[in-house]
């Protein structure tokens, strides 16, 4: 708000209409960006022995090399805790919108700790990918609460390639992150079960 306008010089008729002036549009959407973008003060990973858990890990088939190197680190990960392949079970699907059917049949199952999903997403001319990951993210959330089983939300949304690369093989290492939040809501799910 800007606030009443001073009446004319000399005049003593001051104007009582009050003036907005509209934000330029460069704060506003900064503004938006900051309040939507997530942390990424990620927690240091739990120390948590994988013997004796079991996980389901559920796969999409689009953008290959990218989903298989989140699910090779995401393994590594769980293997190197000690979950000897046996006890990791993996399916893969057509694509991300179809991981949370897939995740539903495993939680429901009974026979894992844990699910961890995976799935990259880039924007194509449209937001799809958006709308896509949304329904995505609400989805596994229902399974984990419905089935009682933890589900590890690992279906990446990004803009462009290089944007997935960055966090499947280079500056981050979302799978093992995904397989470490695992390990640790696994092991919860064992201690509260
Ligand atoms: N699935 C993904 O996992 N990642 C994608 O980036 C992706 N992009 C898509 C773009 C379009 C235009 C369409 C139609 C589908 C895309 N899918 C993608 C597949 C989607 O998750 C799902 O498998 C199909 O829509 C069939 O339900």
């Amino acid at each position: 708000m800007v606030g009443p306008r001073p009446g004319k010089q000399g005049s003593d008729r001051t104007e009582t209409r009050v003036f907005y002036r509209l934000p330029s549009a460069r704060p506003l959407r900064m503004a938006c960006l900051s309040f939507f973008r997530m942390s990424l003060d990620a927690p240091q990973p739990l120390s948590v022995p994988g013997a004796g858990l079991r996980f389901g890990l559920v796969a999409a088939r689009f953008n290959p090399a990218l989903v298989d190197a989140l699910a090779a680190r995401a393994t590594a990960t769980l293997g190197a805790a000690g979950v000897p392949p046996a006890s990791i079970e993996i399916i893969r699907v057509p694509g991300s919108h179809e991981v949370p059917w897939a995740a539903q049949r495993l939680a429901a199952s009974g026979r894992f700790h844990a699910i961890i999903a995976l799935g990259v997403l880039i924007a194509g001319d449209t937001n799809h990918h958006e709308m896509v990951g949304d329904a995505v993210a609400h989805a596994l959330m229902r399974v984990s609460l419905d089935t009682r089983v933890p589900v590890i939300n690992g279906v990446i949304v990004v803009n462009n390639r290089e944007q997935a690369e960055a966090r499947v093989t280079g500056t981050h290492d979302r799978g093992a992150e995904f397989a470490a939040a695992a390990l640790e809501m696994a092991a919860l799910h064992q201690t509260l079960s």
